[in-house]
Protein backbone atom coordinates (compact mmCIF):
# COMPACT_ATOMS: atom_id res chain seq x y z
CA UNK A 1 0.00 0.00 0.00
CA UNK A 2 1.77 3.22 -1.15
CA UNK A 3 1.78 5.02 2.23
CA UNK A 4 0.65 9.22 2.09
CA UNK A 5 2.42 12.42 1.59
CA UNK A 6 4.78 11.27 -1.11
CA UNK A 7 7.30 13.74 -2.27
CA UNK A 8 6.70 15.45 -5.69
CA UNK A 9 10.16 13.29 -7.17
CA UNK A 10 8.76 10.00 -5.38
CA UNK A 11 5.29 10.77 -7.41
CA UNK A 12 7.24 11.19 -10.50
CA UNK A 13 8.64 8.17 -10.39
CA UNK A 14 5.82 5.87 -9.68
CA UNK A 15 4.02 7.86 -12.48
CA UNK A 16 7.25 6.22 -14.91
CA UNK A 17 6.54 3.52 -13.24
CA UNK A 18 3.23 3.00 -14.43
CA UNK A 19 3.62 3.97 -17.46
CA UNK A 20 6.63 2.11 -18.35
CA UNK A 21 5.73 -0.65 -21.14
CA UNK A 22 9.11 -2.40 -20.38
CA UNK A 23 10.68 -4.29 -17.64
CA UNK A 24 13.88 -2.48 -18.10
CA UNK A 25 11.90 0.27 -17.58
CA UNK A 26 10.11 -0.49 -14.38
CA UNK A 27 13.61 -1.49 -12.93
CA UNK A 28 14.81 1.67 -13.77
CA UNK A 29 11.84 3.62 -12.25
CA UNK A 30 11.80 1.63 -9.19
CA UNK A 31 15.25 2.35 -8.28
CA UNK A 32 14.15 6.04 -8.66
CA UNK A 33 11.49 5.29 -6.28
CA UNK A 34 13.64 3.57 -3.63
CA UNK A 35 15.68 6.58 -4.10
CA UNK A 36 13.21 8.67 -3.32
CA UNK A 37 11.13 7.07 -0.88
CA UNK A 38 11.48 8.54 2.80
CA UNK A 39 14.21 6.59 4.67
CA UNK A 40 12.23 6.70 8.23
CA UNK A 41 10.51 4.62 10.19
CA UNK A 42 6.92 4.92 9.54
CA UNK A 43 8.09 4.16 5.79
CA UNK A 44 10.01 1.09 6.15
CA UNK A 45 7.93 -1.08 5.47
CA UNK A 46 6.93 0.44 2.27
CA UNK A 47 10.92 0.71 1.19
CA UNK A 48 11.21 -3.48 1.66
CA UNK A 49 8.19 -3.52 -0.58
CA UNK A 50 10.13 -1.54 -3.19
CA UNK A 51 13.26 -3.30 -3.34
CA UNK A 52 11.47 -7.15 -3.48
CA UNK A 53 9.93 -6.06 -6.27
CA UNK A 54 12.83 -4.32 -7.78
CA UNK A 55 15.04 -7.63 -6.89
CA UNK A 56 12.52 -9.88 -8.34
CA UNK A 57 12.20 -7.95 -11.43
CA UNK A 58 15.50 -7.85 -11.94
CA UNK A 59 15.47 -11.86 -11.96
CA UNK A 60 12.67 -12.21 -14.05
CA UNK A 61 14.85 -10.08 -16.63
CA UNK A 62 17.48 -12.34 -16.11
CA UNK A 63 15.79 -15.33 -16.83
CA UNK A 64 14.10 -13.56 -20.16
CA UNK A 65 17.12 -12.68 -21.05
CA UNK A 66 18.38 -16.04 -21.13
CA UNK A 67 15.36 -17.42 -22.46
CA UNK A 68 15.92 -15.49 -25.33
CA UNK A 69 12.34 -13.94 -25.14
CA UNK A 70 11.47 -10.31 -25.34
CA UNK A 71 10.24 -8.84 -22.32
CA UNK A 72 8.15 -6.27 -24.37
CA UNK A 73 4.57 -6.37 -23.28
CA UNK A 74 1.54 -4.51 -24.36
CA UNK A 75 -0.09 -1.06 -22.84
CA UNK A 76 -1.45 -1.74 -19.71
CA UNK A 77 -4.62 0.05 -19.72
CA UNK A 78 -5.33 2.51 -16.75
CA UNK A 79 -8.32 3.36 -14.60
CA UNK A 80 -8.52 6.72 -16.90
CA UNK A 81 -6.83 6.54 -20.66
CA UNK A 82 -7.05 8.54 -23.99
CA UNK A 83 -5.34 8.33 -26.96
CA UNK A 84 -3.60 11.13 -29.07
CA UNK A 85 -4.52 10.49 -32.95
CA UNK A 86 -3.96 13.01 -35.58
CA UNK A 87 -2.25 13.08 -38.78
CA UNK A 88 1.66 13.83 -38.63
CA UNK A 89 4.04 17.11 -37.56
CA UNK A 90 0.42 18.04 -35.95
CA UNK A 91 2.34 18.24 -32.43
CA UNK A 92 1.13 15.03 -30.74
CA UNK A 93 4.21 13.66 -29.28
CA UNK A 94 5.22 17.93 -28.15
CA UNK A 95 1.63 17.52 -26.14
CA UNK A 96 2.27 14.35 -24.80
CA UNK A 97 5.72 16.07 -23.40
CA UNK A 98 3.85 18.73 -21.96
CA UNK A 99 1.55 17.24 -19.85
CA UNK A 100 3.60 13.69 -19.24
CA UNK A 101 6.89 12.47 -17.81
CA UNK A 102 7.29 10.86 -21.63
CA UNK A 103 10.17 12.15 -23.70
CA UNK A 104 9.57 11.44 -27.18
CA UNK A 105 11.74 12.76 -29.28
CA UNK A 106 9.98 15.43 -31.31
CA UNK A 107 10.95 17.05 -34.84
CA UNK A 108 9.67 18.74 -38.04
CA UNK A 109 10.84 15.96 -40.40
CA UNK A 110 7.67 13.68 -40.75
CA UNK A 111 6.65 9.99 -39.05
CA UNK A 112 9.07 10.63 -36.18
CA UNK A 113 7.13 8.96 -33.74
CA UNK A 114 6.91 5.06 -34.94
CA UNK A 115 5.94 3.33 -31.81
CA UNK A 116 2.99 4.51 -29.24
CA UNK A 117 4.06 5.91 -26.79
CA UNK A 118 2.63 6.09 -23.14
CA UNK A 119 2.63 8.56 -20.24
CA UNK A 120 1.20 10.05 -17.61
CA UNK A 121 -0.24 12.81 -16.54
CA UNK A 122 -1.06 13.74 -12.55
CA UNK A 123 -5.03 14.34 -11.86
CA UNK A 124 -6.60 15.19 -9.18
CA UNK A 125 -4.70 13.30 -6.61
CA UNK A 126 -4.21 10.37 -9.43
CA UNK A 127 -3.29 10.10 -12.99
CA UNK A 128 -4.78 10.10 -16.67
CA UNK A 129 -2.65 7.92 -18.78
CA UNK A 130 -1.59 9.38 -22.25
CA UNK A 131 -0.77 7.58 -25.15
CA UNK A 132 0.52 9.07 -28.67
CA UNK A 133 -0.51 7.01 -31.39
CA UNK A 134 2.00 7.44 -34.62
CA UNK A 135 0.17 9.50 -37.25
CA UNK A 136 -2.72 7.92 -39.09
CA UNK A 137 -1.10 8.62 -42.28
CA UNK A 138 1.99 6.03 -41.71
CA UNK A 139 2.15 2.07 -40.93
CA UNK A 140 2.66 2.34 -37.84
CA UNK A 141 -0.71 3.28 -37.01
CA UNK A 142 -1.65 1.02 -33.90
CA UNK A 143 -5.69 0.73 -34.66
CA UNK A 144 -6.76 -1.67 -31.90
CA UNK A 145 -5.07 1.16 -29.52
CA UNK A 146 -7.75 3.60 -30.55
CA UNK A 147 -10.71 1.08 -30.71
CA UNK A 148 -10.16 -0.16 -26.82
CA UNK A 149 -9.80 3.11 -25.46
CA UNK A 150 -12.21 5.45 -23.72
CA UNK A 151 -11.12 8.98 -24.95
CA UNK A 152 -9.83 9.72 -28.36
CA UNK A 153 -7.92 12.91 -28.66
CA UNK A 154 -8.45 13.95 -32.45
CA UNK A 155 -4.85 16.31 -32.61
CA UNK A 156 -5.42 18.86 -35.36
CA UNK A 157 -3.15 22.36 -36.13
CA UNK A 158 -5.94 22.70 -39.38
CA UNK A 159 -9.67 21.65 -39.18
CA UNK A 160 -9.83 20.19 -42.47
CA UNK A 161 -7.78 17.21 -40.82
CA UNK A 162 -11.04 16.10 -38.63
CA UNK A 163 -13.14 14.10 -41.33
CA UNK A 164 -9.79 12.48 -42.36
CA UNK A 165 -8.96 10.87 -38.68
CA UNK A 166 -12.96 10.56 -38.58
CA UNK A 167 -12.65 8.13 -41.63
CA UNK A 168 -10.16 6.53 -39.97
CA UNK A 169 -11.44 6.37 -37.03
CA UNK A 170 -14.52 4.47 -38.19
CA UNK A 171 -16.55 2.74 -35.14
CA UNK A 172 -14.15 3.17 -32.44
CA UNK A 173 -16.55 3.75 -29.51
CA UNK A 174 -13.96 6.06 -27.57
CA UNK A 175 -15.67 9.30 -26.51
CA UNK A 176 -14.00 11.79 -28.88
CA UNK A 177 -12.69 15.58 -28.23
CA UNK A 178 -10.89 17.27 -30.81
CA UNK A 179 -8.35 19.33 -29.80
CA UNK A 180 -7.08 22.22 -32.00
CA UNK A 181 -2.84 22.71 -31.11
CA UNK A 182 -2.42 26.17 -31.91
CA UNK A 183 0.45 25.17 -33.55
CA UNK A 184 1.08 28.29 -36.24
CA UNK A 185 0.41 31.34 -33.59
CA UNK A 186 -3.32 32.28 -34.81
CA UNK A 187 -4.07 35.65 -34.26
CA UNK A 188 -7.17 36.34 -31.95
CA UNK A 189 -9.50 36.72 -35.10
CA UNK A 190 -8.46 33.38 -36.62
CA UNK A 191 -8.60 31.52 -32.95
CA UNK A 192 -12.64 33.17 -32.99
CA UNK A 193 -13.01 31.83 -36.54
CA UNK A 194 -12.18 28.26 -35.25
CA UNK A 195 -14.09 28.33 -32.32
CA UNK A 196 -17.06 29.62 -33.84
CA UNK A 197 -16.60 26.80 -36.60
CA UNK A 198 -16.37 24.24 -34.02
CA UNK A 199 -18.96 25.25 -32.08
CA UNK A 200 -21.50 25.09 -34.72
CA UNK A 201 -20.53 21.89 -36.27
CA UNK A 202 -21.83 20.70 -32.08
CA UNK A 203 -18.06 19.30 -31.88
CA UNK A 204 -16.96 18.57 -27.76
CA UNK A 205 -13.36 20.50 -28.92
CA UNK A 206 -10.76 22.28 -26.72
CA UNK A 207 -8.62 24.96 -28.47
CA UNK A 208 -4.74 24.60 -26.75
CA UNK A 209 -3.21 27.63 -26.81
CA UNK A 210 -1.74 28.34 -23.60
CA UNK A 211 -1.02 26.53 -20.08
CA UNK A 212 -4.58 26.86 -18.86
CA UNK A 213 -6.16 25.13 -21.65
CA UNK A 214 -3.49 21.94 -21.23
CA UNK A 215 -5.14 21.99 -17.30
CA UNK A 216 -8.46 22.68 -19.52
CA UNK A 217 -8.06 19.33 -21.13
CA UNK A 218 -7.30 16.94 -18.43
CA UNK A 219 -10.69 17.80 -16.99
CA UNK A 220 -12.60 17.64 -20.03
CA UNK A 221 -10.98 13.87 -20.25
CA UNK A 222 -12.01 12.83 -17.24
CA UNK A 223 -15.48 14.48 -17.28
CA UNK A 224 -15.61 12.55 -20.63
CA UNK A 225 -14.87 8.84 -18.81
CA UNK A 226 -18.09 9.81 -17.29
CA UNK A 227 -16.15 7.90 -13.89
CA UNK A 228 -15.86 9.11 -10.82
CA UNK A 229 -13.44 9.53 -7.96
CA UNK A 230 -14.14 7.71 -5.19
CA UNK A 231 -12.19 8.14 -1.29
CA UNK A 232 -11.42 5.65 0.88
CA UNK A 233 -11.00 5.91 4.43
CA UNK A 234 -10.88 3.99 7.62
CA UNK A 235 -12.88 4.70 11.11
CA UNK A 236 -11.01 8.08 13.06
CA UNK A 237 -8.70 8.54 10.47
CA UNK A 238 -8.35 11.30 7.16
CA UNK A 239 -9.44 10.04 3.65
CA UNK A 240 -7.24 8.97 1.37
CA UNK A 241 -5.48 11.59 -0.25
CA UNK A 242 -5.51 9.63 -3.71
CA UNK A 243 -8.74 8.61 -5.07
CA UNK A 244 -10.17 5.13 -6.65
CA UNK A 245 -11.55 5.73 -10.38
CA UNK A 246 -14.71 3.87 -10.60
CA UNK A 247 -17.01 3.27 -13.46
CA UNK A 248 -20.09 5.22 -13.38
CA UNK A 249 -22.77 3.95 -11.65
CA UNK A 250 -20.33 1.77 -9.22
CA UNK A 251 -21.62 0.94 -5.74
CA UNK A 252 -19.88 0.60 -2.83
CA UNK A 253 -19.58 -3.11 -3.03
CA UNK A 254 -17.56 -2.50 -6.05
CA UNK A 255 -15.58 -0.49 -4.31
CA UNK A 256 -14.92 -3.01 -1.56
CA UNK A 257 -14.33 -5.67 -3.98
CA UNK A 258 -11.71 -3.47 -5.88
CA UNK A 259 -9.75 -2.76 -2.85
CA UNK A 260 -10.31 -5.82 -0.38
CA UNK A 261 -10.42 -7.66 -3.75
CA UNK A 262 -12.47 -11.00 -3.01
CA UNK A 263 -13.09 -10.21 0.47
CA UNK A 264 -15.25 -7.77 0.56
CA UNK A 265 -17.73 -9.83 2.39
CA UNK A 266 -15.65 -9.72 5.20
CA UNK A 267 -16.82 -5.86 5.66
CA UNK A 268 -19.27 -5.18 8.79
CA UNK A 269 -20.47 -1.47 8.51
CA UNK A 270 -19.88 1.62 5.83
CA UNK A 271 -20.46 4.53 5.87
CA UNK A 272 -20.29 7.40 3.39
CA UNK A 273 -19.97 10.96 3.14
CA UNK A 274 -20.39 13.47 0.12
CA UNK A 275 -22.39 14.20 -2.97
CA UNK A 276 -24.37 10.33 -2.43
CA UNK A 277 -25.05 10.88 1.22
CA UNK A 278 -28.12 11.98 2.65
CA UNK A 279 -26.10 12.74 5.64
CA UNK A 280 -22.50 12.96 6.53
CA UNK A 281 -21.61 9.25 7.86
CA UNK A 282 -24.51 8.01 6.55
CA UNK A 283 -24.48 3.84 7.23
CA UNK A 284 -25.26 2.19 3.62
CA UNK A 285 -25.08 -1.13 2.47
CA UNK A 286 -22.70 -2.81 -0.49
CA UNK A 287 -25.47 -1.84 -3.00
CA UNK A 288 -25.72 2.04 -2.40
CA UNK A 289 -25.08 3.58 -5.59
CA UNK A 290 -21.40 5.78 -5.53
CA UNK A 291 -21.44 10.21 -6.74
CA UNK A 292 -17.86 11.35 -7.85
CA UNK A 293 -16.26 12.67 -5.01
CA UNK A 294 -18.08 10.36 -2.41
CA UNK A 295 -16.01 9.00 0.84
CA UNK A 296 -16.15 5.24 1.89
CA UNK A 297 -15.45 4.43 5.26
CA UNK A 298 -15.27 0.40 5.64
CA UNK A 299 -15.23 -1.56 9.28
CA UNK A 300 -14.22 -4.90 8.73
CA UNK A 301 -13.90 -6.05 12.01
N1 LIG B 1 5.42 26.76 -32.51
C1 LIG B 1 4.93 25.56 -32.20
N2 LIG B 1 5.52 24.46 -32.70
C2 LIG B 1 5.02 23.25 -32.38
C3 LIG B 1 3.90 23.12 -31.52
N3 LIG B 1 3.62 21.81 -31.40
C4 LIG B 1 4.54 21.15 -32.13
N4 LIG B 1 5.39 22.02 -32.73
C5 LIG B 1 6.53 21.67 -33.63
O1 LIG B 1 6.05 20.86 -34.68
C6 LIG B 1 6.97 19.83 -35.00
C7 LIG B 1 6.32 18.48 -34.91
O2 LIG B 1 5.96 18.24 -33.56
P1 LIG B 1 5.76 16.78 -32.94
O3 LIG B 1 5.27 16.97 -31.57
O4 LIG B 1 6.98 15.97 -33.16
O5 LIG B 1 4.59 16.25 -33.90
P2 LIG B 1 3.96 14.79 -34.01
O6 LIG B 1 2.51 14.96 -34.29
O7 LIG B 1 4.32 13.98 -32.82
O8 LIG B 1 4.68 14.24 -35.31
P3 LIG B 1 5.07 12.73 -35.77
O9 LIG B 1 5.33 11.89 -34.58
O10 LIG B 1 6.31 12.94 -36.60
O11 LIG B 1 3.94 12.24 -36.61
C8 LIG B 1 8.17 20.02 -34.09
O12 LIG B 1 9.15 20.74 -34.75
C9 LIG B 1 7.58 20.83 -32.93
O13 LIG B 1 8.57 21.61 -32.30
C10 LIG B 1 3.29 24.31 -31.00
O14 LIG B 1 2.31 24.29 -30.26
N5 LIG B 1 3.85 25.48 -31.37
MG1 LIG C 1 5.35 12.24 -32.62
Amino acid sequence: MASTNQSPAYLKAHGKFLSASTDDERVEALEDMIKECPKHKSSENMLSNLKTRYKKLKEKIQKVKKSGKSSRVGIKKEDLQAVIVGMTNTGKSSLLSALTNAQPKIAETKFTTTTPITGMTPYSGTYIQLIENPSIESEYYDKGLTNTTDTILLLVDDLEQIKKIEDKLGKAHGKRIIVFNDKNNLNKNQLRKIEATLKSKRYNFIILSNKESLENLKDKIFQNSGKIRVFTKEPNCEKSPRPIIMKPHSTVGDVAEKILKGFSKKVKTLKIWGPSSKFAGQQVGLKHKLKDLDVVEFKTR
